[in-house]
């Protein structure tokens, strides 16, 4: 990705703390998250070119340590300055600006995102084609929140089936587990499903992850703490089922670790949780090159972020449908308009040059609580 091309100074670099109210709760084994806040970088070149970007962490310190608040600061106080007057000839090339901040991944996905789509539009070609994307469509799941009860736990399974989503994730946590699983497989079968835990377990549960090892799942999704890639080694020797590890990931480096021990055979690569494209890109690379599949993660993004997650699904080593749950179950209204399509569960990759979605400005200013510009 480092071809030269022409180069583009940054203006400014206006940093927005979004928040948007969500229609449904969505539950984890970390908690729930009731209203939706979201970081936006907006980039404008010194030619006019604009890009929007976003950076979804989550409102708490229960999934990763950055939250939106923090997020916002640091890009705001810390790792916009390094950018903006600067000169780029290509989205990667903000890394090297900002590389002696230390983590604060989704702060930096809003602002190389947001390059990215400018870059886009400058090139004329697409997000997807400028990553090495492929696919013109994309195979999506559901992820489904912890519902208060099995039955409607299993009806939103049984809606998102009949929709023709690809797969079924479901959030578990101790003692809402295998029960679940179990009835899932009696009620559904033989359905292409996984779980995901959350960091909520430790090798003390080996009983539990062993039960739920015998329900042939594609995958299990980070059951164990979020920086313990060595007892998720020891845990892949014991079962059979793959481990996928999404928190424990926050880079190339940590995937090349985490390869190298065993700890993992799937990575969820979500580009806010690794800074953006670039970075989920040299994952990608670095699983294929080690046959290791990978599939892209969500953070209930609104729309802008999804278009990203979109965009780099297509890479070839993305084997494993996404999690990309219809919007409309969490927003009233996206910051994309219309929103993205799931249909028949596939999702259309965008082949024209920018985003690839109509972003809507008014409700962006209508949603955002914070704004500090940086030029
Ligand atoms: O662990 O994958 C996760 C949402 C918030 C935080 C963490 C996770 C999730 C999801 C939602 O599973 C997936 C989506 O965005 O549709
Ligand atoms: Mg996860």
């Amino acid at each position: 990705m480092s071809n030269s091309h022409k180069p583009f100074v940054i203006q400014s670099i206006e940093v927005r703390l979004v928040g948007l109210p969500m229609i449904h709760p969505f539950t984890t084994s970390f908690g729930t998250i009731k209203d939706k806040a979201t970081v936006l970088a907006h980039v404008t070149t010194a030619d006019g070119v604009e890009g929007w970007g976003e950076g979804s962490a989550l409102p708490f310190p229960f999934y990763k340590p950055e939250t939106t608040d923090t997020a916002m600061l640091a890009l705001s106080r810390y790792i916009a300055p390094l950018v903006v007057g600067k000169t780029l000839q290509h989205p990667s090339d903000v890394l090297g600006l900002y590389a002696g901040v230390k983590g604060y991944t989704f702060a930096k996905t809003a602002l190389e995102t947001a390059l990215w789509m400018l870059y886009s539009e400058m090139e004329g070609a697409s997000i997807s084609s400028l990553l090495g994307g492929e696919a013109t469509s994309i195979p999506v799941g559901e992820s489904i929140g912890i519902h208060p009860t099995m039955k409607e736990e299993l009806e939103e399974i049984s809606i998102r089936i009949d929709e023709g989503y690809r797969r079924i994730k479901v959030k578990i946590k101790p003692g809402f587990d295998v029960n679940v699983v179990s009835a899932i497989r009696e009620k559904f079968g033989d359905i292409d499903l996984m779980v995901d835990g959350n960091s909520a377990y430790s090798l003390k549960d080996m009983n539990t992850l062993k039960a739920l090892d015998e329900f042939n799942l594609t995958m299990i999704e980070q059951p164990l703490a979020d920086d313990d890639i060595i007892d998720h080694a020891t845990l892949q020797k014991q079962i059979k089922t793959p481990v996928c590890l999404d928190e424990s990931i926050l880079s190339a480096e940590d995937a090349r670790k985490a390869i190298e021990i065993g700890a993992c055979k799937i990575i969820n690569i979500k580009p806010g949780r690794v800074g953006g494209l670039t970075e989920s890109k040299k994952i990608h690379d670095l699983c294929a090159e080690k046959g290791v599949g990978v599939w892209c993660g969500g953070m209930l993004e609104t729309g802008i972020g999804r278009a990203y997650n979109i965009a780099v699904s297509s890479l070839p080593n993305y084997i494993y449908p996404a999690d990309m749950s219809p919007n409309n179950i969490f927003y009233e209204e996206d910051l994309i308009n219309p929103t993205y399509e799931v249909k028949n569960g596939y999702v259309q990759v965008p082949g024209q040059p920018g985003l690839g979605f109509s972003i809507v400005t008014k409700r962006i200013e209508k949603y955002t609580v914070d704004k500090v510009v940086i030029s």
